[in-house]
């Protein structure tokens, strides 16, 4: 296939500048460079596991305390990390939109909070968030960040051993209504996105002019369709990444490499 991609940094401000209503869609990749790993790719492995395998409803029915020694783990590694120039452009960005009386959303799967953390607001967490709890049995949702969250998880969650903790369901951490077993509250494979998250991503995409796709593999159903929606309704689609992905030939920009570079490049 023939690459259409422009990578012009005059051409996509004016684009910009034209733009009415503005979409941000992150993944994994834009907190690379704040040394959070990303699920495919380098990194992607936890003790022999893909991420992606732990990251469903049926691994957390098996093994509750294996899934909640991975979330730990990455929960120690986000508390550690800072947002980087990639996250601070796009909370520019927004600022930006703000002032000149654009439309402005920020969609991201990153259940990391590095975007807030570097001033945007309003970020629609399409995956849910590191940082908050739902209790399995009565659904309550509560913000935790508590580390370790609860004391049997202490010391727990290193990537680089065989050895489970095997941690007995009591002492995993529990619902202070109703003591039932509390799970990250991220969406799984399987798992629908929340209903209000629906909404407020189907009223971002209606009417998108632009949409900045920074840092995700666009594999993963239903954040992989936007960027084609947006195309299809005659918006225009720019992309930052460092390699190629399936969307990229929906794309008038292509800006590879590091999004801490080219998001600040093109963004001015
Ligand atoms: C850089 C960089 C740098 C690196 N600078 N770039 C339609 C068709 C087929 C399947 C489905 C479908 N609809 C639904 C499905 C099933 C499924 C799905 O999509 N499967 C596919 C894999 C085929 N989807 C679901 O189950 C979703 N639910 C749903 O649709 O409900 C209704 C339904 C259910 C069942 C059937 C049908 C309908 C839910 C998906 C939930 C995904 N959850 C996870 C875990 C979240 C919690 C957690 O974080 O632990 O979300 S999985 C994981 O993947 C995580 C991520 O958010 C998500 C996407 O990953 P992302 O962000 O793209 O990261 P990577 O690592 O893949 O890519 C990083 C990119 O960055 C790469 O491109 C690098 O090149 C780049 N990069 N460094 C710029 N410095
Ligand atoms: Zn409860």
């Amino acid at each position: 296939q023939q690459r259409l991609m422009s990578d012009s940094v005059q051409d996509f401000t004016s684009v910009l500048q034209n733009a009415k209503k503005v979409v941000v869609l992150s993944g994994a990749g834009i907190s690379a460079e704040s040394g959070i790993p990303t699920f495919r790719g380098e990194g992607g492995l936890w003790r022999d596991y893909d991420a992606t395998e732990l990251a469903t409803p049926g691994a957390f029915a098996a093994n509750p305390s294996l899934v909640w020694e991975f979330y730990h783990y990455r929960r120690t590694i986000v508390a550690g990390a800072a947002p980087n120039a990639g996250h601070y452009a796009v909370a520019a960005l927004q600022r930006r939109c703000r002032r000149q009386d654009k439309d402005f959303v920020l969609l991201t799967q990153n259940i990391d909070g590095l975007h807030a953390r570097a001033g945007s607001n309003d970020v629609v967490e399409l995956h849910g968030s590191l940082w908050k709890t739902r209790c399995c049995h009565c659904k309550a949702v509560e913000t935790n960040r508590d580390m370790p969250i609860c004391a049997a998880l202490d010391g727990k969650g290193a990537p680089d051993t065989a050895n489970e903790a095997n941690i007995p369901s009591m002492q995993l951490p529990r619902c202070q209504k109703c003591n039932g077993l509390l799970r990250p509250h991220v969406v799984w494979f399987g798992e629908c996105l929340e209903r209000d998250v629906m909404n407020r991503t189907n009223d971002a995409l209606q009417g998108c002019d632009l949409l900045l796709v920074v840092g995700t593999s666009a594999v993963v159903y239903p954040a992989a369709g936007y960027a084609p929606m947006v195309k299809a309704h005659g918006g225009v689609v720019a992309e930052f990444n460092t390699e190629d992905t399936p969307i990229s030939y929906n794309c008038r920009f292509k800006f590879q490499g590091p999004s801490s570079v080219k998001l600040p490049l093109a963004l001015g």
